[in-house]
């Protein structure tokens, strides 16, 4: 008699664990529009990231998904052969190009793609928590074996604000700290913002 008493409390209790799973679930199973003031964009967008170098645009190296949630703009890597494990750079930069520029009489990969996305003109590249330029993403995680498929959010931006631009990544992690004098636009002198622009794609318009 006692036994089913006490039975009955961890069935009780596995009942209310997989209801919470369910409502939990709920959200992610259907695309939600953005928290950030958009429409929504219920397609996202697919965007295919390149080596890229002085000499232009490499090979492919995968894609990576940009998708709305309600905490902001879901960016879901799927890329491999990014070398050894470490966190890299993510920004969205200005323009929709990954080409190499001329900077100070030298080519730079991706310098075609001007500076970080940053719409109000701030200037600040604190990251993307703090007020500053928008386009500043969270570092992507290249993981043992060169793959990085770790999905992070941007809560500040949606799809409709960075199609259009250049999605780019850095040969190193982005410290978000301030700029120094001789950083240079976000040169190879800037590493604290991620050093050398190394993969890159265009955002693709709707
Ligand atoms: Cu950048």
């Amino acid at each position: 008699m006692m036994t089913r008493g006490t039975t009955s409390r961890p069935a009780a209790a596995l009942g209310a664990v997989a209801s919470a799973a369910a409502i939990l679930a709920a959200p992610m199973a259907t695309p939600q529009p953005a928290a950030a003031g958009s429409s929504g964009d219920t397609q996202g967008a697919k965007v295919t990231i390149h080596r890229i170098s002085t000499e232009g645009t490499g090979k492919a190296v995968g894609t990576i998904t940009l998708r709305d949630s309600p905490h902001g703009l879901l960016v879901i890597p799927n890329l491999k052969g990014m070398g050894k494990a470490r966190p890299h750079a993510a920004h969205v930069h200005e323009n929709g190009t990954c080409a190499p520029a001329e900077r100070d009489g030298e080519m730079v990969a991706g310098a075609a793609a001007g500076g970080h996305y940053d719409p109000e003109g701030t200037g600040a590249y604190t990251g993307p928590y703090l007020p500053g330029a928008l386009g500043d993403l969270p570092n992507l995680y290249v993981e043992p074996g060169g793959r990085s498929t770790i999905p992070v959010l941007a809560p500040r931006l949606s799809v409709s604000d960075v199609r259009g631009h250049a999605l780019m990544i850095h040969a190193m992690p982005d410290r978000y700290g301030p700029r120094t004098a001789d950083d240079g636009g976000h040169g190879d002198h800037a590493h604290s913002h991620g050093g050398t622009r190394a993969y890159c794609g265009v955002i693709p318009e709707g």
